[in-house]
């Protein structure tokens, strides 16, 4: 499961990065010339975690991991598309979501244009998405025409996109077209869940409400360059300062949890004297497939599944206590 970074040059999309993963990525770096994306799995914060691991003191606690793909100056404000169409498609083509990255910071003299920034991708989305829709349409079509026969589920459902996207609308306020598996091949990129960052500078403070925000897109505010070092700090220098300013915790955080429900994945928790673990499972899959996340042998070979409710166990101090409460469920 993989996360872009995208968003129009210079809008901070390394500085996030590195604030995210605590590694220090060359800032501007795409403007001089160096254009590889920057990769890193990070870990996802999960205080229930924390909680299980401090009750069952494991020999090792594990994290459910996100991996985060900082692709370079994606869109120029000004000359509008700067990177050829092709590279950009091919970076963000296996990506599962996009954090779109907009500058609120003044840089070099230039006032921030968030509404601008954020409508010029959004737009860039979905006139590239349109480009691919109008040649495979015309193609279904001429195949249909042709050979009296064809695929006309999937041109009625391409239709249905590109009536949206004539709109302006991205896709991925309609899940019904977004996640048909029909069109999954495609990989729209306007269908790709979406966070916006709103990357403030500590000069401005510029009120959030102020922005129009597209449907199904989720809004997170923070100020990425201080994010970035503090994350590069310490971990005790880094507290204490956050101490300082009434932080109780990084503000990536929000992003990171953010992004793992955006990607349609909840934790499964095992715990044990060897492993606490939280493994990511998608939200809403049987439990059989949830066992499958743990080991393929379990899937196969699953039966049934003893669950405790994570609440239960710490309303009730133990898993002894559940089961004697009757809370222990089975399922499967
Ligand atoms: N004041 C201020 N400056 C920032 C902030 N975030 C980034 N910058 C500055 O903006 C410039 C560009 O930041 P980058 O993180 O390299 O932006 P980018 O989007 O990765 O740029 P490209 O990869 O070149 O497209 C750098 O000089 C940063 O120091 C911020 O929150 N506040
Ligand atoms: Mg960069």
């Amino acid at each position: 499961m993989k996360i872009g970074i995208v968003g129009i040059s210079g809008s901070g999309k390394t500085t996030i990065f590195n604030a995210l993963t605590g590694s220090v990525a060359e800032v501007s770096a795409y403007q001089k010339g160096k254009k590889d994306p920057n990769m890193a799995v990070v870990r996802v914060p999960d205080s229930r975690l924390d909680r299980l691991s401090s009750m069952y003191n494991p020999k090792k606690t594990t994290y459910a991991q996100v991996q985060y793909v900082d692709i370079g100056g994606t869109v120029s404000a000004r000359e509008g598309m700067e990177s050829s169409m092709d590279e950009l498609l091919k970076l963000l083509h296996p990506v599962d979501a996009l954090v779109h990255v907009i500058r609120n910071f003044y840089r070099s003299g230039e006032p921030p244009r968030p509404q601008e920034d954020l409508d010029t991708l959004e737009s860039e989305l979905i006139f590239t998405d349109l480009i691919i829709l109008e040649k495979k349409i015309d193609r279904l079509e001429k195949e249909i025409t042709k050979a009296r026969k064809g695929n006309t589920g999937e041109l009625e459902l391409l239709k249905k996109a590109r009536e949206i996207m004539e709109r302006g609308e991205a896709l991925r306020g309609y899940p019904e077209i977004a996640q048909s598996p029909i069109l999954k091949g495609y990989a729209f990129l306007s269908a790709k869940p979406c966070i916006v960052v709103l990357n403030t500078g500590d000069e401005v403070e510029l009120a959030t409400t102020e922005l129009q925000i597209p449907n199904a897109i989720i809004l997170v505010e923070l100020k990425g360059r201080l994010e970035m070092e503090l994350a590069q700090l310490p971990p005790e220098e880094a507290e204490l300062f956050r101490e300082d300013i009434g932080l109780k915790e990084p503000a990536t955080f929000r992003l990171i949890k953010e992004s793992y429900q955006l990607l349609g994945l909840i934790s499964l928790f095992t715990v044990g004297k060897d492993e606490v673990r939280a493994w990511p499972i998608r939200q809403g899959i049987p439990a059989q497939q949830a066992a499958g996340a743990i080991h393929s042998d379990m899937e196969k070979g699953f039966i049934r599944m003893e669950v405790t409710a994570y609440d239960d166990l710490i309303a009730l101090g133990n898993e002894a206590a559940v089961a004697k409460a009757g809370k222990k469920r089975l399922e499967g």
